[in-house]
């Protein structure tokens, strides 16, 4: 089950929200500097603990401050002009968010559109990644798609079909 949602992640009562960032899992602007701010100073320590996360894979923590139990913080790719490897590790990028959302219990998960702000990628071919890799990988999860503008859910709900 896939819907689109216009708005702020962080406002989202769901069991995990995913995070767009950035190797070091450190913070950053976007939806990762309005994650960590929304969650507070706890989820930065137990990034810090974490270590990074490689492009493609996904790593989970706690909420703290937000309404979501879980964070699963991933990393997309930067777009380099498209033949770099960037759709395959866009795909993974949700993959292995949502083996590790059913690893770790959880029954609904939100995703903002990873890679499409300041990493760069387009956006509509980003939305057909991600509907595709949630409709093979994401059975038994309720998924919403988050877009930030309404640019972002035309291009999610052109995706869907
Ligand atoms: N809720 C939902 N979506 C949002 C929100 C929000 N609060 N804020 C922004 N977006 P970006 P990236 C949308 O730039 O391209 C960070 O510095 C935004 O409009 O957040 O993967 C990290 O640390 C866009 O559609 O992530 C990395 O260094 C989408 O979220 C780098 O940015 C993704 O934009 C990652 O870049």
């Amino acid at each position: 089950m896939i819907r689109v949602w216009l708005g702020d992640i962080t406002r989202l009562t769901v069991d995990a929200i995913v995070n767009a960032a950035n190797e070091t899992l450190l913070g950053g602007g976007g939806v990762d500097g309005a994650i960590h701010h929304a969650a507070g100073p706890a989820l930065l320590e137990e990034c810090r603990r974490i270590g990074g996360c490689p492009t493609g894979e996904a790593r989970i923590t706690g909420g703290y401050g937000l309404p979501a139990r879980h964070v699963i913080h991933t990393v997309g790719p930067v777009w380099r002009g498209g033949d770099q490897g960037e759709d395959e590790l866009l795909a993974s990028a949700y993959r292995n968010s949502l083996m590790l959302a059913r690893e770790h219990g959880v029954a609904s998960i939100a995703f903002p559109a990873i890679s499409t702000g300041i990493y760069g990628f387009p956006p509509d071919r980003a939305a057909r990644i991600a509907v595709e890799t949630i409709r093979v990988h994401g059975e038994s999860l309720q998924v919403t798609l988050v877009a930030f503008d309404h640019a972002a859910a035309r291009y999610l709900e052109e995706a869907l079909g």
